[in-house]
């Protein structure tokens, strides 16, 4: 049986876990994605194509929580040169402003190819006739045109959750003309930021010299008049409702405190939570905190580092380096600062449950995001929703989408380790009222400005080009 709407996106949205009697159970998985896209996917007639996260797995479609599931399976191979390689190894540092070299290599893109063509096959398969299909990230860039070429019936959407790079940044990419064409296939390609918007058709002018007219590209056809594809951005953003619930869980705020008594009472908690990854500024962070620890700004009874750094990608190079420089620099300033009662820094290589990621929004009297570059950023979005308090400080990087959105953060150039300290300084001494002031602007407008209101623009955006077709 088609489905009228179908989500193609790299991971389904369950993840595979044992039952008592070892049989398989499907967890869902907590994703934002899939609590935005949950309520569409239920009110239509649904289903959702990806890959269920481990090598040569053959499986049949199947439905959990509702949601009709249509597995999409990878060799070994095929994960480390299509994921691994070419998705997490060259698409990934080479649109984040390659923070980390890129590695081309000719093998990852003929797999890449071959595995974009299995999603858009999977995909034209699933949707019913006229229905509509919403792609989603950088692992299939390809799979619009693909799927237009099959299914030339269909409206397709693509959004893309990581930024889009500055034209210099971009032309390095050797397949660069055919992953625009890829996107092209889309009627509505979504962005994080204005920015990624203007990048991409700033490539799509200067590479393929196609006409765009405001956000508009004119994509000619062979036989016919040319096709409006529709470039914007669309800012992503989360679900508050578990936030809003887990935080006044009287539960969770006893784990607050508990945590702050577990750290030995500092006068203030800053906090970090990212995926391992290079691209957060993890490192830069850390080490305006040494500083300030070094120069006798701060001592470890002030204020207490907390580092979650939720293991990432541990397979691709990069990653295995950047671990072993993080866990150097914790070691060298716990080393020198700790006392016997107290750590200068908590670090945390490990995943917590969301009660847990709350009751640590909680506790931290500032929020530490410093991004190096960032599609959006989620945790900044999560860490404000938890504040009902109107407490707190959210220090955010200027070059995070976030940061368009969140203008009464304080805003911080990451690179810029001296501004950085600054920074942590202003946040560990705001007085409350000035917290207040700026926490209240920073909730409305997240509260405002949900998931729920990001699905729904674009899926209207999406359906008004259905309905002028
Ligand atoms: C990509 C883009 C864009 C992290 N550790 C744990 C945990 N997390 C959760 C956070 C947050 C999510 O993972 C991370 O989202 P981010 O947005 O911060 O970053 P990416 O993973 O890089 O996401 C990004 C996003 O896509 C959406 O479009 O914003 O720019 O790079 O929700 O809370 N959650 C739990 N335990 C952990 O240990 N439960």
């Amino acid at each position: 049986m088609a489905a009228e709407f179908v989500v193609v996106a790299n991971r389904l949205p369950v993840d595979r876990v044992q039952g008592p009697d070892g049989e398989d159970i499907w967890r869902p998985s907590p994703g934002g994605l899939v609590a935005a896209l949950e309520p569409v996917m239920h009110g239509v007639d649904g289903a959702w194509v990806g890959w269920a996260g481990q090598a040569d797995l053959e499986l049949a479609p199947f439905t959990a929580n509702d949601i009709r599931l249509i597995p999409v399976t990878l060799s070994a191979q095929e994960v480390a040169e299509y994921y691994e390689g070419f998705s997490n190894d060259t698409i990934w540092p080479l649109y984040h402003d390659v923070i980390a070299p890129p590695q081309f290599h000719r093998e990852w893109w003929e797999a890449y190819r071959t595995v974009n063509e299995r999603f858009a096959r999977a995909a034209a398969k699933a949707v019913a006739p006229q229905g509509t299909v919403w792609v989603h990230d950088y692992q299939l860039q390809l799979v619009p045109e693909m799927l237009r070429a099959l299914r030339p019936d269909v409206t397709i959407g693509y959004f893309h959750h990581i930024p889009f790079p500055s034209h210099h940044i971009y032309a390095q990419l050797p397949w660069r003309d055919q992953v625009l064409s890829g996107l092209l296939g889309a009627d509505v390609i979504g962005f994080q930021r204005a920015q990624d918007a203007a990048s991409f058709t700033a490539a799509v002018k200067r590479r393929l010299r196609y006409d765009v007219k405001a956000s508009t590209v004119a994509v000619p056809q062979n036989d016919a008049p040319a096709r409006s594809v529709l470039v914007k951005a669309f800012p992503i953003s989360i679900d508050t409702t578990p936030y809003l619930e887990l935080a006044a869980r009287p539960d969770v705020q006893a784990r607050a405190a508990e945590i702050r008594e577990s750290l030995g009472n500092p006068k203030r908690i800053l906090l970090g939570v990212d995926r391992l990854d290079y691209t957060k500024g993890i490192r830069h962070r850390i080490k305006a905190y040494g500083e300030l620890l070094a120069q006798g700004d701060l001592t470890v009874d002030d204020a207490t580092l907390i580092q979650v750094a939720s293991p990432s990608r541990e397979r691709v190079d990069a990653y295995v380096h950047l671990r072993d420089e993080i866990e150097l620099l914790v070691s060298r300033i716990n080393g020198d600062n700790d006392t016997v009662g107290h750590s200068a820094i908590r670090y945390l290589h490990q995943g917590f449950p969301r009660e847990e990621m709350v009751a640590l929004y909680l506790a931290a009297d500032v929020m530490l995001v410093t991004a190096l570059r960032d599609g959006m950023n989620l945790v900044a979005k999560e860490y404000v929703a938890t504040r009902a308090d109107n407490r707190g400080v959210l220090v955010l990087s200027e070059f995070t989408g976030a940061a368009d959105e969140l203008r009464s953060a304080v805003r911080v150039n990451p690179h810029d380790i001296e501004g950085l300290k600054e920074a942590i300084m202003v946040a560990v001494n705001m007085p409350r009222a000035e917290q207040s002031r700026r926490m209240r602007a920073l909730r409305k407008r997240v509260i405002e400005h949900d998931v729920n209101a990001w699905s729904k623009s674009f899926l209207d955006a999406l359906a008004a080009v259905s309905s002028s077709q």
